[in-house]
């Protein structure tokens, strides 16, 4: 278990917090309560006064000094604790972004004293110091990593708090519930009942219905966050490679009138109607001698295996063949769009002859139908659900196992009440629930489970 106030906050971290590489400026990061102390070291500033005695949220011009040298022209800007980032004092140095003057800098407040940040440590700090909680922390990387606007505006609705405020709401709601059950226990003989019987099944059912709600967004919220998979799968030369392109917009893949020209596979993401798509075009599945394109086709069905959805390509000019036929017999199970390609040339195969599945003409070469296929796409994805709404969700496995737990919890609690059994019982599936959704925040979460969220961070975040 971590406690929030275990952190040490003795020591004070350091690392160059933008990209590696040649920018027009780079940022070197302190916090801690030696932040400013090891500022005065190194930053000399053209004003008077030094950076200890700055006051917060000012930014000053001055030189970034080793003894007597000039390394750098710098600005500081200083944030005093409790309004930062980490809710510790910082100082960030914004430099000139070449890489020698950002790793001296670097180099000299490490020697003044402060210690290389692991990655993450920042956001760490900020969740560690209570400033945000865990699922907050988790939509800092989603807002640093979000493929398409629609992913962003769901990772900075979890970044405001939104899911944080409706499971606070909700906690409070259980743990008023379980005071009530517990006196009911410590005061048995009371004759008035201090809560009623069905007044806490509507409480608990009140609870079941927003943490169902929760659950509702996972789905959405995971893809929206990790993109789905989608592979365009068919028989060699059929226009697999051109769909990648046309959806593109750009010319990824190699295109030529031959059989076989795709070897390997490809994956590219694509915004979709707003969902990332890592769309993966495939070798053409086929029976053959060739080694190479064996192996391609072997790939081919892996990924066809494991992919959220399948567009399965025919070529419309030519009729339905064997291999056709056997690729849509592997995909009947599957979630799946026919696309019927190269309906600019005269037609062999109309949609009309897949009654009940979603099939679509297209061309590839000039753009016919490809409007219709996205939406197609997009509509597979979240089957009718509606997407539109507030941008409230859980976004990830972690966040979505817990609000599950903590909903089986709250189920067996009105179980519990519905088959009159001993308030003991009640209370004690209405404490896990609460134990599952202080999971879902962070706050009782294992230092383990932490390490790897954080971990996924780059230094300096
Ligand atoms: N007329 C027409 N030709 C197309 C269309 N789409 C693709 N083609 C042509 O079909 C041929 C094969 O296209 P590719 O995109 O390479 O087909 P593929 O399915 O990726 O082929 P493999 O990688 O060999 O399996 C090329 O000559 C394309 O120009 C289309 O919509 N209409
Ligand atoms: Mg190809």
């Amino acid at each position: 278990m971590t406690g929030r106030n275990k952190i040490d906050t003795g020591d004070t971290i350091a690392a160059i917090s933008t990209p590696s590489g040649e920018g027009a400026i780079g940022i070197v990061r302190l916090s801690g309560k030696g932040s400013l102390g090891i500022a005065d070291k190194v930053f000399r500033p053209n004003g008077a006064g030094s950076p200890s005695g700055f006051r917060s949220f000012t930014v000053h011009y001055g030189h970034i000094v080793d003894g007597n040298s000039v390394v750098d022209e710098a600005l500081l800007t200083v944030m005093r604790a409790p309004k930062s980032y980490t809710k510790e004092d910082m100082a960030e140095i914004n430099c000139h972004g070449g890489i020698v003057p950002l790793r001296k800098t670097l180099e000299l407040v490490l020697a003044g004293g402060a210690r290389l940040a692991e990655p993450g440590e920042f956001t760490k700090r900020a969740f560690l110091n209570g400033r945000i909680d865990l699922t907050q922390a988790e939509a800092v990387l989603d807002v640093i990593r979000s493929k398409t606007d629609e992913s962003l505006a769901i990772a900075l609705g979890q970044l405001d708090g939104r899911l944080s405020s409706i499971l606070k709401g909700i906690r409070e709601e259980l743990a008023s519930v379980s005071a009530g059950v517990e006196a009911s226990i410590d005061f048995p003989e009371e004759d008035i009942e201090i809560i009623s019987e069905a007044g806490t099944k509507a409480r608990l059912e009140a609870v079941r219905a927003q943490l169902a709600g929760i659950l509702e967004t996972a789905d959405k919220g995971i893809i929206m966050r990790e993109g789905i998979s989608c592979v365009i799968c068919g028989k060699p030369n059929v226009g697999k490679s051109s769909l990648l392109n046309a959806l593109l917009r750009k010319d990824r893949a190699i295109v030529t009138h031959v059989p076989g020209t795709t070897r390997d596979t490809i994956e590219e993401y694509a915004n979709i109607e707003g969902i990332p798509f890592r769309l993966v075009d495939t070798a053409g599945i086929t029976a053959t001698e060739d080694i190479v394109e064996r192996e391609g086709v072997l790939r081919s069905r892996e990924h066809m295996e494991r992919s959220g959805l399948i567009l399965l390509m025919l070529d419309g000019s030519s009729a339905v063949s064997g291999e056709d036929r056997a690729l849509l017999e592997d995909t009947r199970s599957r979630a799946r769009i026919i696309v019927i390609n190269k309906a600019d040339l005269p037609r062999k195969i109309s949609a009309s002859e897949f009654p009940g599945i979603c099939a679509i003409e297209i061309s590839a070469k000039s753009g016919k139908g490809l409007e219709r296929l996205r939406k197609a796409m997009a509509g597979a994805v979240f089957s009718g659900k509606a997407r539109a709404g507030e941008p409230v969700a859980v976004t990830n496995l972690r966040q979505k196992e817990a609000a599950r737990s903590a909903l089986s919890s709250v189920e067996a609690a009105i179980d519990a009440v519905d088959g009159k059994l001993p308030p003991e019982l009640i209370a004690v599936e209405v404490n896990e629930s609460l134990g599952h959704i202080a999971d879902i925040v962070g706050e009782t979460v294992n230092e383990e489970i932490l390490d790897r969220i954080f971990s996924q961070f780059c230094i300096g975040k």
